[in-house]
């Protein structure tokens, strides 16, 4: 729906407030770099044009009412307050708390001002290209607006790319800051490359004769519903082996040294090479799977407190975390990244394809994200001419992002309608796939 439509409904469903402003927030797709964010590693998403449209006023009663003109979302109303109780399970509505909490706490704020919001948005949700984050960078900005109008404050976009990392927590996932740094920085035919801790932005130009395509393979992953968990062990997983690999460091070179994430082997005072940070993970992990109990033993403390510091509700899998081979995913992820930015700056279509598909490869059998159809729609996508294709997003359903010429994208689209697409009844208008606009990021309009 056009944003004249969204103004429209917002004046018949809220017919006592002011004109309602506009904003609008992009999916994003990412190009490389899989759970590489919250480990303060490099990841290279773009901004894509599907995207999330928000109609807002300010309100005076404390309260803030959403309504979505998607029925499957029903009217919720809260207060807003200094601590915002969310709902239950995957409740659309706790994306906006999770914004308007981490707006609330960024500024400080001691007024808790009062807003209707009317959501559209033409982006699928659950198909790894950030519906969720696209929510709640729209609803922080129409926030932003209610609270400035009112306070005159304001927030950067580095900062509330920030910001709205952490607040994104308050949903159960752990991610990291990938999705609002790209929906927030994207730019128009640009990938966005993204470091952490702190946040920094590099536009890459993409390269004129390729299309980025994004197909869905119709297996929804909810990181509120049932992937929660699954998507929460990436991070545990992460955690425990920072832990070893900082044992480890201890016992090499002596005295405190600290490893807050995996990243800080690169970064800051450690500075290894990439040879240097491989021989060193695989030294502090040595087996194929690591218990519990092995690493309270190795850290010298019980079970249970190796449960409590680092799994949370995350469960032991049976024999242990396959830790060894998700570092062998980070590290080589991460070469990957700085590779592909490289090649997206020289031009060098073929060798981004090559990255992608041993991208797929290495988040299928190390990080254990794939799952059959997304394996099965990745090896459709290279049949139907795709220079490289990968799932993209957290993985464990959702959608496959495929490096296309731009020459064979019409072939590409009809051997894949024919392949992977031939027994799903799927509407002409909205079909299971995208060539990605490559967008600018969130903005008032
Ligand atoms: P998506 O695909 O939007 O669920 C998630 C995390 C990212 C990142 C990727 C994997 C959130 C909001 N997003 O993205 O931070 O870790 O998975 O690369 O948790």
């Amino acid at each position: 729906m056009g944003f004249d439509a969204l103004v429209r409904q917002f004046e018949a469903l809220f017919p006592a407030c002011d004109p309602p402003r506009l904003c609008r927030a992009p999916g994003r797709v990412n190009l490389i770099g899989e759970h590489l964010d919250y480990n303060g590693l490099p990841v290279l998403p773009v901004a894509m044009g599907e995207e999330v449209r928000v109609a807002f006023a300010p309100a005076d009663d404390g309260r803030i009412e959403l309504r979505n003109m998607n029925p499957a979302y029903a009217t919720a109303v809260f207060a807003n307050t200094a601590e915002i109780p969310p709902s239950d399970g995957g409740a659309w509505e706790n994306y906006v708390k999770a914004a308007v909490q981490g707006i609330n706490r960024a500024l400080d704020a001691k007024a808790f001002p009062g807003m209707k919001l009317l959501v559209d948005s033409n982006l699928p949700a659950h198909a790894g290209l950030s519906s969720s984050s696209a929510l709640v960078v729209a609803s922080a900005m129409a926030y932003l607006g209610v609270f400035e109008a009112a306070h005159a404050i304001s927030l950067d976009r580095i900062a509330l790319a920030e910001c709205l990392a952490r607040a994104e927590h308050y949903v159960g996932t752990q991610g990291g800051g990938m999705d609002q740094a790209a929906i927030l920085c994207g730019k128009r035919g640009h990938a966005v490359k993204v470091d952490f801790f702190p946040l920094r932005i590099e536009r890459v130009p993409m390269i004129n004769d390729v299309a980025v395509v994004v197909c869905d393979s119709l297996v929804s992953a909810n990181k509120t519903g049932d992937a929660l968990l699954k998507y929460n062990a990436g991070p545990a997983s992460c955690r425990l082996a920072t832990a070893l690999v900082e044992h480890q460091l201890r016992e090499d070179f002596g005295g405190d040294i600290q490893l807050k994430r995996l990243g800080d082997l690169w970064y800051g005072h450690l500075c290894l090479t990439h040879q240097e940070a491989h021989d060193l993970c695989m030294s502090a992990i040595p087996d194929a799977r690591t218990t519990v109990a092995d690493v309270g033993r190795r850290l010298g403390l019980t079970a249970e407190t190796v449960r409590e510091t680092w799994l949370g509700a995350v469960p032991e899998p049976q024999g242990g975390f396959r830790l060894r081979a998700r570092l062998r995913h980070i590290i080589s992820e991460f070469r990957r990244v700085e590779t592909a930015r490289d090649a997206l700056l020289a031009g060098e279509a073929e060798m981004l394809g090559e990255l992608f598909n041993a991208s797929h490869i290495s988040c299928a059998e190390d990080y254990e994200i794939s799952c059959p159809a997304l394996d099965a729609l990745a090896a459709a996508c290279r049949d139907a001419g795709a220079l490289g294709a990968r799932l993209t997003g957290a993985g464990f359903g959702g959608a496959v992002v495929s490096l296309v010429p731009c020459d064979r994208t019409e072939s590409f689209l009809k051997a894949l309608a024919g392949s992977f697409y031939r027994r799903i009844p799927f509407l002409a208008e909205r079909p299971p796939w995208s060539v990605v606009r490559v967008s600018n990021g969130a903005s008032y309009v």
